[in-house]
């Protein structure tokens, strides 16, 4: 540790600190903007500027080490103005259509004028004016909101090293932009939408769906079913004033039924299906000399990562189509003939807390008998936008079941939305297979967490299963790289293309980056899910009676003929 004085308080902090995460450590608050904990730490926008004993100019905080004696003011008359005057630059260039923007209320730059006092525009001069690319199925991008603090540059290079974005030109025209200016949707853009949720303005946003949904309910000839991804639960709660990681499951489904669906289920009830197939699957890779490691196909920006850098991996992914599309097959066949309907009449709505899963249901792959398995997917923030414009007040809301005959799912189903859950469930499946009896101990610890790469070695029926979990595309690639130079060697592999999983993913409400600096949000939500889980009566996804039902009445078992023809599908070069 080393000691300092920050606004003459005397603190003892550790050595490798910065002065931002000093001084926020112990109670203040300095206003940040280009800043994203773990991610984007450039110094900038300025935003953080203190002013240091001995030092000529004015530092930024968020880049500035402490050391021994440092001295440090954060609230000066110099600081304040200096602040001001940055805020008002970067003001003067920017679009401020702040009623109409998607972030209004929620716009980090809006809260900073609040905050430093910002009651005028002094410097009003020449806008840039920008063509806004929305030709992607997933992400929207307008660049006249754009501050350029290069967190979503960051975000992608950094962190998920897919690279399609970064800053271009000089001066007046710099730009965040793709390489000779091609739209999102003509690069390797995977869709995981991890830029949107770094932006701190309306510069990045999803593809709205919602006039679809309600344009769908309101018409009386389709039977619209709505299904929820694992991960929503953990995080719509947050869009109206719950703290992060309350599960809202039983609201969420009474809020749905309030918009106007007809059906409404659980997305954990196809995951359950999933994981008796890919179980089923892995069961046989190990068995017959097949492929692996087989490798999860159920994050949709992952896969899209495997086709553009992994070509060579592409033979390891497990055939099975990914929860939601699975679910959407089985309303569309087994449960229209049940109940009789045509399915052509039906409209299968998923909500996700994924803007690639816009993406993945437009895929070609994604159809059985010419249908489409899945006919929209909005986000978690859609759905929020979607229950205020109806008027629905969320919290008053009792706490509902999904429908029959899908209203029971598995704690393994839940799992999924977090990292390492997917690994987790179907682990506790293929170990009660491989073992041939009831496996008591079904919670996987070293699968969980936020470490980037997870390993573990289970035994099951005799066999040493290895296994390996990485989350976020730049750890898949270290994997995969290790993998490709013959350093490592597993079984199974789980990817998924967010860092901590589905709870953190590009379709989730956005958490203003300052309180990101005091809570590890993955964690959080992650919590919501496996507390879940525990409170589950049936944690299996095998023994979830609908999946024997669905078994016996209609696919026989799992890698049948039909589970082939409507659950699987195969990703090519
Ligand atoms: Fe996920 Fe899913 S768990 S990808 O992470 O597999 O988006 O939550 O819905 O489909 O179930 C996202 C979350 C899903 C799917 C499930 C999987």
């Amino acid at each position: 540790n080393v000691n300092i004085k920050i606004n003459g308080i005397e603190l003892s902090v550790p050595a490798d600190y910065t002065v931002l995460e000093a001084a926020r450590e112990n109670g203040i608050d300095i206003p940040t903007l280009c800043y994203l904990k773990d991610i984007s730490k450039t110094g900038s926008c300025r935003m953080c500027i203190v002013e240091i004993k001995g030092a000529r100019a004015l530092q930024a905080a968020c880049v500035y080490p402490v050391s021994e004696g440092l001295e440090v003011m954060t609230n000066t008359k110099k600081v304040r103005d200096q602040r001001r005057v940055t805020l008002e630059l970067l003001l003067s260039t920017h679009e401020k259509k702040c009623l109409s923007c998607i972030r209004n209320k929620s716009c980090e730059l809006q809260s900073l004028s609040e905050e430093l006092g910002v009651d005028s525009i002094e410097f009003e001069g020449d806008m840039n004016s920008f063509e806004i690319d929305d030709v992607s199925p997933s992400i929207v991008r307008d660049n006249n909101k754009c501050i350029l603090c290069r967190r979503c540059v960051n975000m992608c290079k950094d962190v998920q090293t897919v690279a399609v974005i970064d800053t271009m030109q000089r001066g007046f025209n710099t730009r965040v932009g793709t390489a000779f200016e091609k739209a999102l949707s003509d690069t390797a853009c995977v869709n995981c939408g991890q830029c949107i949720v770094s932006c701190p303005t309306g510069a990045l946003r999803e593809k709205d769906n919602t006039q679809e949904i309600w344009d769908a309910i309101a018409d009386d000839d389709k039977y619209v079913v709505v299904q929820t991804a694992p991960a929503v639960r953990a995080g719509l709660g947050e869009e109206f004033g719950f703290p992060i990681g309350t599960p809202v499951t039983g609201k969420m489904a009474a809020a749905l039924r309030r918009l106007g669906f007809d059906k409404t289920f659980d997305t954990d009830t196809g995951a359950d299906l999933t994981i008796m197939e890919e179980a089923n699957e892995l069961l046989e890779r190990i068995q017959n000399g097949g492929k692996l490691p087989m490798i999860t196909s159920c994050s949709p920006g992952w896969i899209k990562f495997c086709e553009h850098n992994f070509p060579d991996f592409l033979d390891n992914l497990s055939s099975c189509k990914s929860p939601h599309e699975m679910f959407g097959a089985v309303i569309k066949s087994y449960y229209a003939k049940k109940n009789n309907i045509d399915p052509k009449k039906i409209f299968v709505v998923s909500v996700m807390p994924c803007v690639a899963k816009k993406f993945e249901a437009g895929r070609p792959e994604m159809e059985s008998d010419g249908l489409r398995d899945v006919d929209a997917v909005i986000s978690t923030r859609e759905l929020a936008r979607m229950i205020k414009q109806a008027g629905i007040m969320f919290d008053r809301l009792p706490d509902e079941e999904f429908d029959v005959p899908f209203e029971r799912a598995s704690g393994a189903g839940v799992i999924f939305g977090a990292t390492g859950g997917v690994m987790e469930a179907a682990l506790r499946t293929a170990a009660d297979t491989l073992g041939g009896k009831s496996v008591e101990e079904i919670e996987y610890n070293d699968v969980r967490g936020v470490e980037g790469i997870k390993e573990a070695t289970v035994n099951m029926g005799g066999i040493d299963v290895k296994v390996a979990v990485a989350h976020g595309l730049g750890n898949a690639r270290k994997l995969l790289n290790n993998i490709r130079e013959g350093k490592a060697d597993y079984h199974f592999i789980e990817i998924m293309a967010c860092s901590g999983g589905c709870v953190n993913g590009g379709g989730q409400p956005i958490v203003p980056s300052r309180l990101k600096m005091d809570i590890d949000v993955r964690t959080e939500r992650a919590k919501a899910l496996y507390s879940e889980d525990r409170d589950s009566k049936i944690r299996k996804s095998h023994e979830n009676p609908d999946m024997t039902l669905l078994y016996e009445d209609f696919f026989e078992k799992p890698g049948s003929h039909l589970a082939h023809e409507l659950l699987h599908t195969t990703y090519k070069e």
